[in-house]
């Protein structure tokens, strides 16, 4: 009689712990994971082309997540320029952190910066990020895309057409017109 009893609390317990095995599985298998993989990051800069020693903006956007969703990114910068006087970066970005994300760039005097990083969400495979170079040139005035200190004929028709829109001033104008006639 009290080896039955035995068995049977021996019974009820491999019970319970065959349950909560299940029940683990069971949620390991159904829970919804937020993370599918599918995510993306962009990496953007305010400018493509800034003026010697001027800073720029990077702003990274995690897109298509799901909350709770989180990635680790890391980022390199070539050519000078400098985050908060470094030239790398890793960060984390998380669902209950701001997104997008920005980090304020220094350019050096001249030359070109180049960046290099990649993402990860989760666990699921590292995905590069484009690189992207951003030109350190001093532009006559906005309307001198080449940034060759002189505004070409084609530029001129850009600055004008900037003027009549209200996107130079009047002064910026006549400084890119005589830049044209001078050359
Ligand atoms: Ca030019």
């Amino acid at each position: 009689m009290v080896k039955m009893v035995k068995n049977n609390g021996l019974i009820i317990l491999i019970a319970i712990i065959a349950l909560v095995i299940i029940g683990m599985f069971v949620q390991k298998n159904y829970a919804p994971m937020s993370i599918s993989g599918t995510e993306t990051l962009s990496r953007t800069s305010s400018a493509t082309t800034v003026n010697p020693s001027a800073t720029f903006i990077l702003i990274y956007t995690a897109m298509g997540v799901v909350s709770p969703w989180g990635a680790s990114v890391t980022d390199t910068i070539s050519g000078g320029c400098t985050i908060d006087g470094k030239t790398s970066l890793k960060f984390v970005m998380m669902s209950y952190l701001p997104n997008p994300l920005t980090y304020t760039v220094t350019a050096p005097a001249s030359g070109s910066c180049t960046l290099h990083g990649d993402y990860q969400y989760g666990s699921f495979p590292i995905q590069n990020l484009p690189d992207l170079t951003i030109q350190i040139c001093q532009q006559l005035t906005s309307s001198d895309l080449d940034c060759n200190g002189i505004i070409s004929r084609t530029e001129l028709r850009i600055g004008i057409e900037n003027w009549i829109n209200g996107q130079e001033t009047r002064n910026q104008l006549g400084i890119e017109i005589n830049s044209w006639a001078s050359n």
